[in-house]
């Protein structure tokens, strides 16, 4: 693994989707940390329905952080492991609502007609079921009535904030750096506003809301209180990469109608939209290949948004399934394979574009941009940086010039620098700043100011 000094500035995090806080602290240890991602999204830590499928995690049952992915204890050894190696936490806090209907969650406790450990019926809106047309033109009721069946907390109330406001200092205070709000559209901006004016201290905070275009609620109702999901990326980089052409993406990010780049939180695919929940659309994923690894060198190359990697497992077809039923690291061995998990994350070219992006801190612009009207296109992050991407079936051959220094750079895809030395390709910068790239189909190549040798 890369040396500490090498890492750079983290600029990224990863989704370690479904997986349990042994595997998560054991994964900031071996290579998120030592790589340079900044932070881990973890699924919901606190008490759930019982089940198999993975959205269990979805219905909270009470706050206790008892879950699939381990006890109160296993969550803090994991938290404080992985900020020992510089990787923070970011807990995907589910606070619009509660479990559907009765039954046991995995702590023990039980719950039936709005009744759970802390709550009872009148902390709840009433129930009214949210109608596929209410999205686009009922806000009130996007907000108030329930999601999916689930019971739509009165996020109002001064007691239910007062709780949810417990909950999120709780983990807080075990060391929780941020946190993904679940289910943020469902929620009056001023009630989450309300909520985050009673934590003692200072977190990173991404609201989820599914803007794309045409609804009643607009993300931008959310920048009062922190990052937003941006959504319209995940979907029209996804439709580029699938069936456009790269030499779009020349402005990809504001000029597409998104949100500011310093309010966006920005992804391929999420554990949602990857298996067609969630507003979904046509996604890259996984399964695509050789196409998603360019997809992400896409979104981490260039300088839009707080970028998350997604890191998944095969469902075979089957969208309710829960995780494979092995560790992800069981004693040397890691289970990422085809059939099992995916880890994404460790990719050469995922990993090695999140290296890019963590050393062209310093120039936040795309310069000397470079399309052939088609699918290959080349970028500087002006004298940081260079990627060159081609997404034809043919070979790309082509002369340009990568605002860099003369010299001979390690291609970070191909593993970087170790020890003055490149693990995989080099490319020469000559005395006028030009290089001559070579690239087969579907391939990349990216280099950076500290990957001269
Ligand atoms: C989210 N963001 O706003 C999560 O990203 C998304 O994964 C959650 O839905 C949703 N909001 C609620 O937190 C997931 C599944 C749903 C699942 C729900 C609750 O996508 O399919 O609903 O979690 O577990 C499931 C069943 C429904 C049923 C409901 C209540 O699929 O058919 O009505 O449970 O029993
Ligand atoms: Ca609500």
């Amino acid at each position: 693994f890369a040396a500490p000094s090498s890492v750079g500035e983290p600029t990224t995090f990863v989704h370690l989707f479904e997986w349990s806080w042994p595997d998560v602290a054991k994964e900031c240890e071996t290579f998120l940390g030592p790589q340079g991602y900044a932070a881990v999204q973890v699924s919901p830590p606190n008490e759930h329905i019982t089940g198999s499928q993975w959205w269990t995690r979805y219905q909270p049952v009470s706050y206790q952080l008892t879950s699939r992915g381990g006890d109160r204890n296993a969550f803090i050894a994991m938290v404080s492991r992985c900020k020992a190696v510089g990787v923070d936490i970011y807990v995907d806090a589910v606070i619009n609502h509660m479990a559907h209907g009765s039954g046991k969650g995995v702590a023990g406790s039980t719950f039936a007609n709005k009744q759970y450990p802390i709550y009872s019926p009148n902390d709840f809106h009433q129930t009214c079921a949210i109608n596929p047309t209410d999205y686009g033109n009922n806000a009130w009721r996007v907000q108030n009535c329930e999601l999916v069946g689930l019971h739509d907390l009165d996020t109002d109330s001064p007691y239910v904030q007062t709780q949810l406001a417990n909950f999120l200092n709780d983990l807080l205070s075990v060391g929780v750096a941020g946190f993904r709000l679940d289910a943020s559209k469902h929620m009056p901006p001023s009630d989450i506003g309300d909520v985050l004016a009673k934590l003692n201290k200072e977190s990173v905070v991404f609201q989820e809301v599914i803007d794309q275009g045409s609804e009643a609620i607009k993300a931008s109702e959310y920048f009062q209180n922190g990052l937003v999901t941006e959504f319209k990326y995940s979907l029209k980089l996804s439709e580029t990469f699938k069936t456009g052409k790269l030499a779009w993406l020349k402005s990809f990010g504001e000029q597409w109608g998104f949100m500011p780049s310093y309010k966006a939180v920005v992804f391929t695919d999420n554990h949602d939209n990857q298996r067609g929940h969630g507003g979904a659309g046509s996604i890259v994923t996984f399964h695509d290949g050789k196409l998603y690894d360019l997809a992400n060198v896409f979104m981490l190359a260039f300088p839009y948004g707080y970028p998350k990697v997604m890191s998944s497992y095969e469902f075979n077809g089957d969208t309710d399934a829960g995780g494979p039923n092995v560790p992800v690291h069981q004693g040397n061995t890691l289970n990422c394979n085809a059939q099992q998990w995916q880890c994404e994350h460790r990719r050469p070219f995922i990993a090695g574009a999140m290296r890019f992006r963590n050393h062209t801190t310093g120039n936040w612009t795309a310069s000397n941009w470079w399309d052939n009207g088609n699918n290959q296109i080349a970028f500087s992050r002006g004298d940081q940086g260079f990627v060159a991407i081609n997404r034809e079936s043919s070979s790309m051959s082509v002369k340009l010039q990568t605002g860099m220094k003369p010299g001979t750079y390690c291609d970070e895809l191909s593993g970087g620098k170790n020890s003055n030395q490149c693990v995989g390709r080099s490319v020469v910068v000559d005395q006028d700043g030009n290089t001559q790239v070579s690239l087969g189909a579907m391939d990349a190549i990216a280099i950076h100011h500290d990957s001269i040798t």
